[in-house]
């Protein structure tokens, strides 16, 4: 069975960007990959964050993932810091990895710029990520458009690994989905949905209250025109309305364009506000349902970080003894 693996930090509340993007095919894909889900709080760490509430965050980002249709009897379900072996090939790892290769990093652009004080964490962040990948010899990594530089240096370092050293590391391939691979802020259209955007105008967390969806979708910027069209270079609002609607429709982008074709924006915007609400709904209840025992929580993560340390270990063995470590 092939392997898949993917994370998520637990740096806010989880948004329709997140599960479109990623988690509705981690969901698809625990059934036929064996598969491997993590929180990866030490992600998390590399840009200012309150630690007083990084433990709740990442109770209540499993209770997000188990909302949604995680199930822990199929996937593998940890926390990233449960899980040494990570952070270890990480090290391994920042000597195969050059320099330039981080600086071209857009993400690490896009998070350093303006700061004063930018963390050497979030500099190495792809290493850790490449880490988080390799160490289970993944096959398929599931994320949206916004990773895809991430995984081809996670690529290229496993290549340059194997090279070097021998052929110890699967090579993943990047799962990025056809429809909502980049969902956009809805209040401005020319940036991607972000759980640390400065406003939250334009964000549909998935835990948010129905009426505020409902007023986030239909206070939606669009574009200039009246024609519904799906072209998210010249008509990025409508498209990613377009988007939205057919991921929570479960239906093609087509059937939703043929739908709303003739009628007016007002309409595609107060079609898709309902249908996300009633899509939300169910998760919701989950959701608080799941939060009323959080001790459920913590023995699922336990269960999960018992056994992904047991295949991380492995390879971290096997990959320190190609590089001609001495053995323990
Ligand atoms: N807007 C998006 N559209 C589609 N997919 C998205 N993802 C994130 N934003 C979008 C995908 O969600 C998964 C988990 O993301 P993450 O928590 O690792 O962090 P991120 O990619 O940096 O996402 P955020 O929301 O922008 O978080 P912050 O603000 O904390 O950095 C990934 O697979 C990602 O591709």
């Amino acid at each position: 069975m092939e392997r898949v693996l993917s994370g998520i930090q637990p740096t806010g509340e989880i948004h329709l960007g997140n599960y479109l993007g990623a988690l509705r095919h981690w969901v698809e894909m625990q059934d036929s990959f064996d598969a491997y889900y993590c929180v990866v709080d030490l992600h998390a760490i590399t840009v200012p964050y309150e630690p007083a509430k990084l433990a709740d965050r990442t109770i209540s980002t499993v209770a997000q993932l188990l909302a949604v249709g995680l199930d822990p009897a199929k996937a593998t379900l940890f926390v990233q810091s449960h899980v040494p072996a990570h952070t270890e090939l990480q090290w391994l790892l920042n000597s195969v990895t050059q320099y330039g290769e981080l600086r071209r990093m857009t993400q690490f652009k896009d998070k350093s710029q303006g700061q004063d004080a930018v963390s050497a964490g979030l500099f190495n962040y792809p290493i850790l990520m490449a880490a988080d990948i390799l160490v289970y010899n993944a096959d398929r990594v599931p994320v949206g458009d916004d990773q895809r530089q991430h995984l081809e240096l996670a690529r290229n370092i496993a290549q340059r690994f194997n090279q070097r050293f021998g052929d110890v590391f699967t090579v993943p391939d990047a799962a990025i989905p056809g429809v909502a691979a980049r969902v956009m802020d809805l209040a401005n259209p020319e940036n991607k949905m972000s759980k640390s955007a400065s406003s939250t105008q334009g964000i549909v967390g998935l835990l948010d209250p129905p009426k505020q969806v409902a007023k986030k979708i239909r206070s939606a910027v669009t574009d200039s025109g009246a024609e519904i069209a799906f072209d998210p270079a010249a008509k990025p609002g409508i498209s990613n309305l377009l988007s939205i609607n057919a991921a929570v429709t479960d239906r093609s982008v087509d059937d939703v364009v043929a739908e709303f074709d003739g009628q007016g924006y007002g309409h595609l915007k107060v079609a898709t506000a309902n249908a996300t609400v009633a899509f939300l709904e169910p998760i919701q209840a989950r959701y608080a349902a799941l939060m009323d025992d959080p001790g459920a929580i913590t023995a699922i993560l336990s269960t999960g970080a018992k056994k992904a340390s047991q295949q991380a270990s492995e390879m971290v063995i096997r990959a320190k003894d190609a590089m001609g470590l001495l053995a323990g």
